[in-house]
């Protein structure tokens, strides 16, 4: 069976990715609708050689599509997806729109595939942060349990857009001419507040919440119980921007419910699906946000017993915040709808 595709947020970084996928991995597509918001309409994208005229996002894009991809923010989302299930069409939600609704899976295709069938016509693809950390700790999960797990995060500019890596660029040269900085995207473009990110470290991502956690970091403790199914598991996380471009970087403690073996963790971890094990200290090798950027997997290295604590693993998680953590998990959703259809 061949599918009618639409791509909601088609001209953004995560919808461009999105396209790219789809032809890459020869998605086994009828027709491709590309749609954003009334601003990019008009605009003029390639798929398989031939040019496809983005159109302005409405409640009828949606007759006819078997498959609609959405990454143009949680408005958008919320406003257009029931009309997309009106008409028929799976939706794969990119956006924070849906993660938490009772009725919506929230799927990492490693983690937990066995839930996308659950769906009321959408499927949830969780944060780019979550979706590496949970990858890399299932075989671990599976295997030992897991009790608690304290995350500190090192994420790339890309994960708030093209305008912030526009930024990031733009206040680098500034410092390095000697100019003087004037921040404005960065940590959030909605809030008065805005900080330097060239050279810098911002320990906030997204507005704050009254708890004092950040929502990035609510949303890696809420989105991680719901894809592993415990909401036992004990989560804490820190989310801090740095300046790198593309790939989010995690430093990741976790108390496993049994002992282990740390040779026998690394061996599950290289075994696992969509994981590569880059561990080892004679060499120097570790995963590397520059060497992760523009691949599928999820890199994980440092893997160590901790010292304080002999039930406890330390190790770092790296993965292409725009692939893995967003376009590449929705399109891997969407590869098993089809497989499940056909
Ligand atoms: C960031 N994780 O790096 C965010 C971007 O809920 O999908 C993705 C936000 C989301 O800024």
């Amino acid at each position: 069976k061949l599918f009618n595709v639409a791509v909601v947020g088609a001209t953004g970084a995560v919808g461009e990715q999105i396209i790219r996928l789809l032809e890459e991995r020869n998605f086994p597509i009828k027709s491709l609708k590309l749609l954003s918001s009334a601003r990019s309409a008009g605009s003029k994208l390639q798929f398989k050689g031939q040019e496809v005229t983005v159109e302005a996002a409405s409640p009828d894009s949606f007759i006819g599509v078997d498959i609609a991809l959405f990454s143009a923010g949680g408005s958008v989302s919320l406003e257009l997806i029931p009309e997309a299930i009106k008409h028929g069409a799976v939706c794969i939600d990119n956006t924070s729109a849906y993660r938490m609704d009772p009725d919506t899976p929230l799927v990492v295709p490693e983690v937990n595939i066995d839930k996308i069938n659950e769906h009321k016509g959408v499927i949830a693809n969780p944060n780019c942060s979550t979706i590496q950390m949970v990858a890399a700790l299932k075989p671990l999960y599976d295997r030992y349990g897991i009790s608690r797990i304290i995350v500190s995060t090192y994420q790339a500019v890309s994960g708030a857009g093209a305008r912030a890596i526009d930024e990031m660029l733009r206040q680098s040269r500034e410092v390095l001419a000697g100019n003087p900085v004037q921040p404005q995207i960065l940590p959030v473009g909605s809030l008065p507040v805005k900080h330097q990110i060239a050279f810098n470290a911002i320990p906030q991502i997204d507005k704050f919440v009254e708890n004092g956690f950040t929502y990035e970091e609510m949303k890696m403790i809420n989105e991680t119980k719901k894809i592993m199914g415990d909401d036992t598991l004990e989560v804490t996380a820190t989310c801090v921007r740095i300046p790198v471009v593309y790939g989010h970087s995690e430093s990741v403690y976790v108390e496993l419910k049994q002992d282990f073996d740390v040779e026998e963790v690394k061996q599950l971890l290289a075994d696992a699906p969509g994981i590569v094990l880059q561990d080892n200290p004679e060499t120097q090798q570790y995963p590397l946000a520059t060497e992760a950027a523009g691949k599928l997997d999820t890199y994980v290295g440092r893997v160590r017993r901790d010292l304080s604590n002999p039930r406890a693993l330390n190790m770092w998680i790296v993965s292409d915040n725009l692939l893995k953590g967003a376009a590449w998990n929705a399109v891997q959703i969407a590869e098993y709808i089809a497989i499940e259809q056909n």
